[in-house]
């Protein structure tokens, strides 16, 4: 009942509307209908009642509730299960262990804080409550475990769009998983996958994004979207990155599964990337190379023009120096 009575509070969030009209409408009493209100109000809902004109949606919870993500988000695959927790100790651990046990393809995992939010390699990502968005999706493609990396490439294109149409930021993608706006990082994606038999199971996207998070508690390079804009006013940003976020992926997963050779991404990527043309100190596993980024190829791996003239396809490694 208290999400039919959101859904006509959100429709109507300009005006008020009658007591009477809503209970008749929803076939509950009055009493009831305040009763719900009530529980509304407590689970952070801002809900104006005035004598004569009846009830108005005026805010929103700040904290990210379940239906406020769902409401008509009209996404095919992706979020059409949305889990929502306090505190988790990894959002991926937890969509690790629901895809085990079957959970559908596109199934998101939120959580207002981790205990053990992590990176690659071990490292550990600071995830303070309410101050970022923790998100993990369960992906099942039909691709072989080679071009997994492919979908961090696409990851990043979804969150830097999302990131600028939410924000109005200039954000770039730092090859391969990192976010960045005016060369600070705001977002890392950690994809983690599951082979059996040498066949792909499942995906896990994982995507962290400094929402409102304390600079002084950031490492150093680090920022958040909040620092980046300055005095904006931007109400209910998590909420509605999240929402960004599920329907961009749900675009950009649609396009990546009917397409083997997901050119058009490969191209916004390119438009999106901070690396392109620049020096480049690159760590693989026991060498570090120097060069020109050049590009990335049809694998996601990113293409590395040494000072010799050879080009380099390095895959699995990390950007450590930019010039
Ligand atoms: C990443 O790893 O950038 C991937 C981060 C993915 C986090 C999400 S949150 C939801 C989901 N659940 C998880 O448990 N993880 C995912 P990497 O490129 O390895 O970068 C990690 C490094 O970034 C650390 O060693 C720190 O130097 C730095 N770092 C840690 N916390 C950060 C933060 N909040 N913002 C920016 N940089 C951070």
């Amino acid at each position: 009942m208290e999400e039919r009575i959101l859904d006509i509070l959100r429709r109507h969030m300009d005006s008020f509307l009658s007591g009477e009209q809503l209970s008749r409408s929803l076939s509950i009493s009055q009493a009831a209908l305040a009763g719900y209100i009530h529980k509304l109000r407590q689970q952070g809902y801002d809900i104006q009642a005035q004598p004569h004109l009846g009830y108005q949606l005026t805010g929103l919870p700040e904290r990210l509730l379940e239906p406020e993500i769902s409401w008509r988000l009209q996404t095919k695959v992706i979020g059409q299960k949305i889990f929502v927790y306090d505190s988790v100790d990894s959002t991926n651990s937890v969509a690790f262990i629901l895809a085990e046990q079957g959970t559908a393809c596109g199934t998101a995992v939120f959580a207002e804080a981790q205990s053990k939010g992590r990176g690659r390699l071990g490292r550990s990502w600071f995830s303070p409550k309410s101050q970022g968005l923790y998100c993990s999706v369960i992906l099942r493609p039909e691709i072989p475990a080679t071009k997994a990396s492919l979908l961090t490439l696409m990851a990043a294109v979804s969150c830097a769009q999302t990131i600028r149409k939410i924000v109005g930021l200039p954000a770039l993608i730092k090859w391969p998983n990192d976010i960045v706006i005016n060369e600070r990082k705001v977002c890392g994606i950690l994809t983690e996958i599951q082979v059996k038999d040498s066949k792909l199971k499942f995906v896990i996207l994982g995507i962290g994004i400094n929402v409102d998070t304390q600079r002084s508690k950031l490492p150093s390079g680090a920022s958040s979207l909040r620092g980046e804009a300055g005095a904006t006013r931007l109400p209910f940003l998590r909420l509605r990155l999240a929402r960004e976020l599920l329907r961009q992926l749900d675009q950009d997963y649609l396009y990546f599964q009917d397409n083997e050779n997901p050119q058009n991404l490969i191209v916004r990527w390119r438009n999106l990337s901070a690396l392109s043309g620049k020096r480049v100190k690159v760590s693989k596993a026991q060498e570090i190379i120097e060069g020109q980024a050049q590009d990335i190829d049809e694998q996601g791996a990113l293409v590395v023009r040494l000072d010799n003239g050879f080009k380099e396809h390095v895959l699995a490694a990390e950007v450590v120096k930019v010039r």
